[in-house]
């Protein structure tokens, strides 16, 4: 248990947590962070130093009270599919069931999604015997719509392994499209009525911009990189998400939770670290984004911890930007 749950402060300094989804759930907020090792070991680009090994809930009663870790809810030895690396997840109510959605790598070193329900928010939550079939990639996000209709978004470039998709199946030496080439789109696919499986073929979102021409894989300032988060305010999808190597937190409107999206701007300058994971979510009446940094390890790009701050709207519906260390 952690007191201290001040705004732009690690809600937990006992573990290193990361890429925080958070939702209210039982009237209390609900966050599905990753749980990163506290090891030494080296790093690289495809994310080999991100070798977590289990999921712990955190939940808070409010913004006064103490930050609760129910402890471990899932392991990797008891994901029957899974090899290794517990990315970023994320939670959904329906069916009087929690759903926890995860990325790892299968026995073929290869990113899939998988599913694992429980009863109660905070676990334990029990693995289905194999990943969501057709699902590939990292960082799912899943949105109930009002019509309980379930959408699940996700997609990460480079150790995330999108590049390799572009075919519909796993090519190991894809590259990504060229600079002056339309930017891969995080993948949406409508979940089945029990979230098991998708009732369709994922298909990629378009972001563009505000002239309605996509946004390049060259325009690193704007392009999609990971962490997709989808949330619905005053009517319209929000789609935000990392820019990756200008580590950003970028947003994109839309009338259709499927897209296209018109990027809008930032939500969140670069923290420390070269990693930057959100999600949005209201609580009461007011609307919080939940982040993590590095702060805490003295900027261990794989030891992270979560934060949250609070978002506010400009009367046209776009999103003030927050620096994080104003
Ligand atoms: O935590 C591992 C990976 O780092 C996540 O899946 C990405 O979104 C990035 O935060």
């Amino acid at each position: 248990m952690n007191k201290n749950t001040k705004p732009n402060t690690p809600l937990v300094s006992h573990i290193y947590t990361a890429d925080p989804s958070a939702h209210v759930f039982e009237g209390k907020i609900y966050i599905y962070p990753s749980h990163d090792l506290d090891h030494d070991g080296p790093s690289n680009v495809n994310g080999d130093q991100y070798a977590m090994e289990d999921y712990h809930v955190l939940s808070l009663e409010d913004f006064n009270s103490p930050c609760i870790d129910h402890g471990e809810a899932l392991h990797l030895k008891d994901i029957p599919w899974a090899k290794q690396q517990l990315w970023a997840p994320d939670a959904a109510y329906k069916n009087n069931t929690y759903y926890l959605f995860f990325p790892a790598r299968d026995k073929d070193d290869i990113f899939r999604i998988g599913v694992a329900t429980s009863s109660s928010p905070a676990g334990p939550f029990k693995a289905e015997e194999s990943y969501i079939p057709g699902s590939f990639s990292i960082d799912p996000a899943v949105l109930v719509d009002d019509n309980e209709k379930a959408y699940c978004y996700f997609g990460g470039l480079w150790g995330g392994q999108l590049e390799k998709w572009q075919t519909g199946t796993y090519q190991h030496d894809a590259e990504g499209p060229a600079e002056d080439e339309p930017a891969l789109g995080p993948i949406v696919a409508e979940l089945s009525d029990d979230m098991l499986t998708f009732k369709e073929t994922p298909q990629e979102i378009s972001i563009v911009d505000e002239e309605g021409n996509p946004i390049l894989a060259g325009d690193e300032e704007r392009r999609f990189f990971e962490g997709p988060w989808v949330h619905k305010y005053n009517g319209y999808y929000y789609l935000s998400y990392s820019t990756g190597t200008a580590h950003r937190i970028a947003y994109a409107i839309s009338e259709n939770p499927k897209g296209p999206f018109v990027h809008k701007g930032n939500i969140l300058n670069p923290v420390v670290g070269w990693t930057t994971h959100h999600s949005i979510v209201q609580f009461k009446e007011n609307w919080y984004l939940f982040y993590h940094d590095c702060t805490l390890s003295d900027g261990v790009d794989h030891k992270r911890s979560v934060k949250y701050t609070e978002i506010k709207y400009n009367a046209d519906g776009t999103i003030q930007t927050i620096d994080p260390y104003k």
